[in-house]
């Protein structure tokens, strides 16, 4: 692995500041959307399937699609291979959202600047619109993903179904619920909450967009050390935001870390270590992927955009 220090000559050899990451991401962004949009069509019985769309069609960043299509490609991949569990992952990280917001969990009004889906379908409809969303998207990437082997479908299945389970996004959830209003949870506790409720789809993210494009495991290793710094850096910087920007800013309720009591990383650290640990966790992830060439300049330059990023 390309350690840290290497990364002062990574920057003058890809001249990251010529790469075009708004236009990249713009990009992106578009093709994901029309792709969900085609997935996801609305039949009998409607309510389900508006209320499943409403939250899936609300814009986000689309990260993790975004991350997943970039590793394929740079893993000599093409769109098509890796679209279908593109759109899984959102459709997975847009349920998981429906049900955090739910009155039994984080209980919030707003969600993607528009009201969550609870609050327009009722609780009984947003639970199954989140149960369908996850549901559907194992079934996405059976059934629609191309040109890529049955065997390395069934790992990417496999591996999603890791990360949202015990093992992952709902491990991570419920030591989150049990923490609450324990602001004195140690360090180790609040990286296991991350690492799990954050980090798990964003690692899956990145390393099911090699596998599809059928990377070796030594490059799909190197991807997920990239992304376990990715991850937390972006968490670090999640809470960082849910302090210093507006609701406005962020589409959703802001300061509700401080509300729920919630040992944060700026609660621990304050908010400039947590700027600096998020910094170097992103240097980390950059260093990782050096020994990719040019072709890592996405990687690159979406690792620099999860800590500037202003929501
Ligand atoms: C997965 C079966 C299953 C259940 C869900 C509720 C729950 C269990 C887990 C909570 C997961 C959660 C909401 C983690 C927070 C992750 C996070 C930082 C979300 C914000 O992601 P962004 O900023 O959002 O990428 P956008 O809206 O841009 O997509």
């Amino acid at each position: 692995m390309v350690t840290t220090s290497s990364q002062d000559s990574l920057s003058q050899t890809f001249d990251l500041k010529t790469f075009d990451l708004k236009g990249y991401l713009s990009d992106r962004q578009q093709r994901v959307e029309a792709a969900l949009d085609g997935a996801l069509p609305v039949v009998y019985p409607e309510t389900i399937y508006e209320s499943m769309r409403y939250s899936l069609m609300a814009g986000g960043k689309r990260l993790r699609p975004i991350l997943c299509l970039a590793t394929c490609e740079l893993m000599g991949g093409s769109e098509p291979m890796a679209m279908a569990t593109a759109c899984a992952l959102e459709m997975i990280h847009t349920m998981s959202l429906i049900h955090d917001d739910l009155p039994a969990m984080d209980n919030d009004d707003y969600r993607r600047g528009q009201l969550t889906n609870h609050k327009v379908y009722g609780d009984d409809v947003a639970i199954l619109a989140g149960d369908a969303l996850l549901a559907y998207a194992f079934e996405y990437v059976a059934r629609q993903t191309v040109g890529v082997s049955p065997e390395r479908i069934l790992r990417v299945v496999a591996d999603l179904g890791r990360s949202v389970g015990a093992e992952g996004l709902v491990g991570g959830q419920v030591v989150d619920l049990a923490s609450e209003g324990n602001p004195d949870i140690t360090l180790e506790t609040l990286t296991y909450i991350h690492t799990h409720k954050t980090g798990a789809l964003l690692e899956v993210s990145v390393t099911a967009g090699a596998i599809l494009a059928g990377a070796d495991e030594a490059a799909i290793a190197t991807l997920s050390d990239y992304a376990k710094c990715i991850g937390l850096a972006f968490q670090i910087v999640d809470d960082v935001l849910d302090i210093t920007a507006t609701s406005e800013e962020l589409g959703k309720s802001a300061g509700k870390d401080l509300q729920a009591q919630k040992a944060t990383y700026p609660s621990l650290w304050g908010i400039e270590e947590s700027r600096r640990q998020a910094q170097q966790l992103v240097d980390q992830a950059k260093a990782a992927v050096a020994c990719f060439g040019a072709g890592a300049q996405p990687l690159l330059a979406l690792a620099d955009y999860i800590v500037a990023r202003t929501h």
